[in-house]
């Protein structure tokens, strides 16, 4: 079982609604558990003139390989209607692979850690809940990176809201 941090992002169709759905797909995985989820996240997307999104982190504990684990996240996303039409593109459910345990993956399909990681404090700052004292596998604390990355724009939704 290694541990694994996933990042769930949607900006459409009721996005709290499809990551609840993602985090129940995702403890149905075999060989893997949902360990713990953060509150949800708003903010303005990156690219202007898409719809807020909200996002999240959940931390898994899986015994599947980086690859097969790709292949079921994408798997979950179609299954929730996502449709590629461009890059960043608005979505009903995107799933990155944040981290993989300590590895470094760099294959055509899965770089890991996530290339944004550092930039996203949408990111950062739900991992932080999960994980406060978490190192990446370059050795470098978590702190750091949110001590670069500035919790601006971000709106940490009350759990009522986000859990119901
Ligand atoms: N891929 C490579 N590494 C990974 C990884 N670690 N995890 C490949 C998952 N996939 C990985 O992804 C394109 C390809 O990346 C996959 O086929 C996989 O083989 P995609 O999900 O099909 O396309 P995408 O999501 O449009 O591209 P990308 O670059 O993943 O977009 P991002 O970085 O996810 O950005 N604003 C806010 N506020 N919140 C957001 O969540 N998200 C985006 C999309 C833009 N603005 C946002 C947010
Ligand atoms: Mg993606």
């Amino acid at each position: 079982m290694e541990r694994i941090y996933i990042g769930m992002g949607s900006n459409l169709a009721a996005p709290e609604r499809q990551l609840h759905n993602a985090v129940e797909a995702l403890a149905q995985l075999p060989g893997t558990i949902v360990a713990g989820v953060s509150a949800f996240y708003q903010s303005d997307s990156l690219l202007p003139g898409q719809p807020r999104y909200t996002n999240a982190v959940a931390a898994l504990d899986s015994s599947l390989a980086p690859l097969q684990l790709l292949d079921a996240l994408q798997g979950i996303e179609n299954d929730q209607g996502r449709e590629r039409l461009e890059r960043w593109g608005p979505r009903t459910l995107d799933l990155d692979i944040l981290l993989f345990g300590d590895r470094l993956i760099d294959e055509p399909r899965l770089k890991v850690p996530h290339y944004q990681l550092h930039l996203r404090a949408f990111v950062l700052y739900p991992l932080a809940e999960l994980a406060p004292t978490l190192r990446l596998p370059d050795g470098k604390p978590l702190s750091d990176l949110l001590a670069t990355c500035p919790f601006v724009g971000l709106e940490r939704l009350h759990p009522a809201e986000s859990h119901q």
